[in-house]
């Protein structure tokens, strides 16, 4: 069986979770708990060179790095599809990915570290810096979607990148602007999936 290396507030293996949910795979989850610094232990340091979670063994074959790890199973395990068929359509989504993992997603770590530093000790500014280019990228989001469904036209790898972090929007009290209304629409579609919620854990 599948085995995921992971931990449930984890963005990174949230979006593997959601994959395989999507793909109906069924997995075991290793939970690999960061607040010990399970991620650096020398038997882990084996699988995942970096000390990252998440990391994927399918039947002993070990991969890591979530958008890699997602590419793997759409090719392996290609029904139901989640990439478009054509190229430009894959491009698209796979600009997404790159766009929620370096740019979107690196603002929510900024966040995620103050959080965990002791009240005094946080970097409110960094904080409303943070939520300020969170707020901006939904003015690419909303273009993007335009006269569509999901960001590369049909349901794929490329939104799945983004439903972690919409889970975190509440929580850290950002909030979309009703100007974005094409944004909105997406957000609701992609939290009625029934993924969304079995990937909370
Ligand atoms: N590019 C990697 C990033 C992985 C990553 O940043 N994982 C975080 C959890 S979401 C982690 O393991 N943090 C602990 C650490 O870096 O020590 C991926 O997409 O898998």
């Amino acid at each position: 069986m599948i085995k995921l290396y992971t931990f449930p507030p984890s963005t990174n293996s949230r979006k593997v979770r959601i994959a395989l949910i999507e793909k109906g795979l069924e997995f075991e989850r290793v939970n690999v708990d960061l607040t010990k610094r399970e991620q650096k232990n020398p038997e882990y340091l084996k699988l995942h060179p970096f000390g990252q979670i998440p990391t994927l063994d399918d039947e002993g074959f070990v991969i890591y790095d979530s958008t890699i790890i997602n590419e793997y199973l759409e090719d392996e395990y290609p029904y139901p599809p989640l990439m478009p068929k054509d190229s430009e359509g894959r491009a698209r989504a796979r600009l997404m990915e790159d766009f929620r993992d370096n740019h979107f997603n690196a603002y929510f770590v900024h966040i995620i570290q103050e959080i965990r530093k002791p009240e005094g000790e946080r970097d409110s500014q960094r904080m409303d810096n943070a939520k300020a280019e969170i707020a901006k990228a939904f003015d690419r989001i909303e273009r993007e979607l335009d006269g569509k469904e999901y960001l590369a036209g049909a349901f794929s790898l490329g939104d799945i990148a983004f439903m972690p972090n919409i889970d975190l929007l509440d929580r850290f009290g950002i909030a979309v602007d009703p100007k974005y209304k094409n944004t909105i629409a997406w957000i609701e579609r992609l939290k009625a999936r029934p993924s969304f919620a079995a990937s909370a854990t």
